[in-house]
């Protein structure tokens, strides 16, 4: 009688333990969409305009754009602040992390004119 009963709570503890391992197993870790993402783009700026025209990111990624120009050019992304020269045949790296949602001009300062846009959507 003893041993029986000594045997339903094992075999209680052993379904426990299994339970608990695959509650642990199968909990839902952190949800992607809380993590901030690294996002590079590659742009070409051809004739005062960049390609691709549009930097769609969403808030809180880190944000790297990688910037080739066939002429001299100084950047410029608003909003953000963020200043940087480009010289031809040399790649520039613009860094940040989208932390301002909204739509956001790039210009270059040589020229005053827009060259594209960086789109940040709330998350
Ligand atoms: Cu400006």
């Amino acid at each position: 009688m003893r041993s029986l009963v000594a045997r339903n709570l094992i075999v209680a503890l052993l379904v426990l333990l299994g339970l608990g391992t695959l509650f642990l197993a199968l909990r839902p870790g952190p949800t992607a969409s809380n993590e901030s993402r690294e996002r590079t783009f590659d742009i070409g700026i051809e004739g005062g305009e960049m390609d691709p025209g549009e930097i769609p990111v969403t808030e809180g990624d880190q944000v790297t754009l990688r910037l080739d120009s066939d002429e001299p050019i100084e950047v410029h992304l608003h909003g953000y602040d963020i200043e940087g020269a480009v010289s031809p045949g040399e790649t520039a790296e613009l860094r940040f992390e989208a932390d301002l949602t909204g739509r956001f001009e790039i210009e270059d300062h040589e020229s005053g004119k827009a060259l594209g846009v960086l789109l940040v959507r709330p998350r």
